[in-house]
């Protein structure tokens, strides 16, 4: 399995370390002779309640979970890392918002990586997904959509950090987006939805809707730079790629390109757009696109008879795009419809030499129930469908939903489950993978209604864990979510190699490294104030439980930036720093060098100090700022 590569098993490995050490301290804290006893006792009452439970949904107290799931946090602009099956939360990763604890968004190395955008707050993520090497997780990125300012992260699965960010040019609202999943993760792929005049400068007709278009964005995976871009027609919705490395696919609602709810849901029929990469990267390279708005990033027209794409009609207004992970079928969920269209991937070539007709590639639309949105995947050839107007979950057998589809009398629907309620997107464990394990499944759903105390209006979503091991699906977990997770993906751990300390060179901070050496100061050892007119760089070095330098002057109207490098080389020895009533603070990881700039506009004297508890002296950890009038 390779799941159980053991050249990347760190936290595997550490895993079994950290359990010799809490046995060796469990013998020399207790001091008695059974404590081995016990953890042996232990570890064979997991093993029994494991064979009797299948999977077993609790993890006990110092237990770690099998899976890293990442969450986006919908409205709140940020992704979560949450633990499977355990469902706690285990970290949040700030990326289009502020955030207060971190200092995301406020520091000097938060706000160059959100570039162009530095000065917007606030983000709309729906899609997080991992790279991949083969079509299998490698640990390295995730990737995140941002609807609200038609953005594109990136977060670094290392340190969990984001370290890039993109505004799609020539475009509105980025909304689905995947990754390229054979032979790695080149391209990003991802739905400008809104569509709107290429030139959007107000200069040409508002109201002429005909000017009006939504575009397919590829972006360089590793450079986080457009690649290209592609006219379609329609409103793109959701999209995914294929286990081949030829096409994308995606979902497209309006394809009347109405501008009301009645003129979007006029025509019986939507489509779902292919795009072929070899085509559409030919189509670069001979120099056969335009492009907008002072930008160089091609523009190629894949509208209705271009050779770029092909348009398969499908029910109306159908909504997820779901690739099953035997690379055999992209499956367009209807929404409107009652059913989903399982499009024949092998037969894609032959629609693109125009052997057949688009909707010859349609190998089965089965019913499923009111509201399908989103299709899961286990190993076992079997797909979770939601259905979000009947809140349930329905399970089927695909091959069985082909064959009936051509006649034969069988039952494809294995199990409806109601879930609690109105379902968005539900995830198999590693099931967006060939490593497919079907293990456990998450219903995000919408409304959590009467499944928790009431907190007032606004209510939590809820994220059920729903155990597929066996032959019926069972819910094990209700997990109260704020602000909406659309989309999940669910990761095995020993596909994560996470660090504990932040490498000194680290890019993060590689620029403000770089000009502290400019002002001739050594982060790592001195403590200086470097005078630039009215502008002032403070160094100051942190080891718990003190700053290197306790006090520094500065004059009323001077900008002061204060560059702190974490000296502590201890795992988990987070400090702070706060600038009181200013408005600023941020957190500073062990090795990790961070800076935040503000002006000193009020005279007196003002404490800053440590707000990560740090040490038992953490809160003797502070010193003060003399600001003379
Ligand atoms: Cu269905 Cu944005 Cu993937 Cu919400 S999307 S549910
Ligand atoms: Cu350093 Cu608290």
């Amino acid at each position: 399995m390779s799941n159980d590569d053991k050249s990347s098993n760190n936290v595997e490995l550490e895993n079994e370390g950290r359990r010799k050490f809490f046995g060796k301290t469990a013998i020399l804290g207790a001091g008695v002779v059974a404590a081995p006893m016990t953890a042996a006792m232990f570890s064979s009452m997991a093993q029994a309640r494991a064979k009797d439970a299948g999977s077993d949904p609790f993890v006990h107290p110092g237990d770690l979970d099998e899976y890293y799931g990442f969450w986006s946090g919908g409205q709140s602009g940020e992704v979560r890392i949450m633990g499977i099956p355990s469902m706690r939360e285990l970290m949040r990763i700030p990326v289009f918002n502020i955030d207060s604890a971190t200092g995301w968004g406020l520091t000097n190395e938060s706000k160059r990586i959100k570039g162009d955008s530095a000065n917007i707050m606030v983000g709309d993520t729906h899609h997080p997904h991992m790279s991949m090497t083969d079509g299998r997780y490698n640990g390295k990125y995730v990737f995140i959509n941002d609807k609200s300012n038609t953005r594109v992260a990136r977060i670094r699965c290392d340190v969990m950090k984001t370290d890039k960010m993109l505004t799609v040019p020539n475009t509105q609202a980025i909304h689905g987006l995947r990754v390229q999943k054979v032979p790695y993760t080149k391209y990003i792929v991802c739905n400008g939805e809104f569509e709107v005049p290429i030139v959007n400068d107000g200069k040409a007709s508002l109201e002429d809707v005909s000017t009006y278009r939504s575009i397919y964005n590829v972006i360089d995976a590793e450079t986080m730079e457009m690649a290209f871009q592609v006219i379609v027609d329609g409103n793109l919705d959701n999209t995914d790629a294929d286990y081949d490395g030829k096409y994308f696919a995606s979902t497209c609602y309006n394809s009347e390109m109405g501008m009301s709810l009645g003129e979007m849901i006029t025509s019986e029929r939507d489509h779902v757009v292919v795009f072929s990469l070899a085509r559409c990267e030919a189509a670069v390279k001979a120099g056969k696109f335009k492009t907008y708005n002072g930008n160089n990033v091609p523009v190629l027209d894949g509208r209705k008879g271009s050779q770029l794409t092909r348009y398969i009609p499908v029910p109306k207004s159908p909504h997820g795009l779901n690739t099953s992970p035997n690379g055999e079928y992209f499956i367009a969920n209807g929404k409107l419809s009652p059913t989903v269209s399982i499009i024949s991937i092998k037969k894609l070539d032959a629609l693109f030499a125009d052997e057949i007709k688009p909707r010859d590639t349609i190998i089965a639309e089965p019913e499923l129930g009111l509201g399908p949105l989103h299709t899961a995947f286990d190993n076992k050839g079997n797909a979770y469908t939601t259905l979000f107007l009947d809140s349930q979950i329905a399970k089927w057998n695909v091959q069985d939903a082909i064959d009936a589809h051509n006649g034969k009398k069988v039952n494809y629907i294995r199990q409806k489950l109601d879930v609690h309620y109105q379902p968005g997107h539900n995830h198999t464990t590693m099931g967006e993978t060939r490593d497919a394990d079907g293990k456990w499944l998450v219903s995000l759903c919408k409304f959590s209604k009467d499944r928790f105390l009431p907190v007032g209006p606004l209510r939590p979503e809820n994220d059920q864990l729903i155990d597929i091991s066996g032959d019926e699906m069972k819910i094990v977990h209700d997990g109260p979510a704020f602000a909406e997770p659309h989309d999940c993906m669910m990761v095995h751990r020993t596909k994560m190699k996470p660090l504990k300390l932040w490498p000194r060179t680290d890019p993060m901070f590689a620029e403000t490294i770089a000009i502290a050496k400019r002002d001739g100061v050594d982060v790592y050892s001195e403590n200086k104030i470097i005078r630039d007119g009215k502008i002032l760089r403070v160094y100051i070095t942190s080891i718990a439980p003190t700053y290197g330098m306790t006090e520094f002057k500065v004059k009323l109207g001077d900008e002061v930036t204060v560059i702190v490098t974490n000296l502590d080389q201890v795992e988990d020895v987070t400090h702070g720093f706060c600038m009181t009533d200013h408005g600023a603070q941020m957190e500073i990881g062990p090795q990790a060098t961070a800076s935040i700039t503000f002006m000193a506009n009020k005279p007196g004297v003002y404490w800053y100090y440590c707000n990560w508890f740090c040490h038992a002296l953490h809160m003797e950890m502070r010193g003060r700022m003399l600001v003379e009038a």
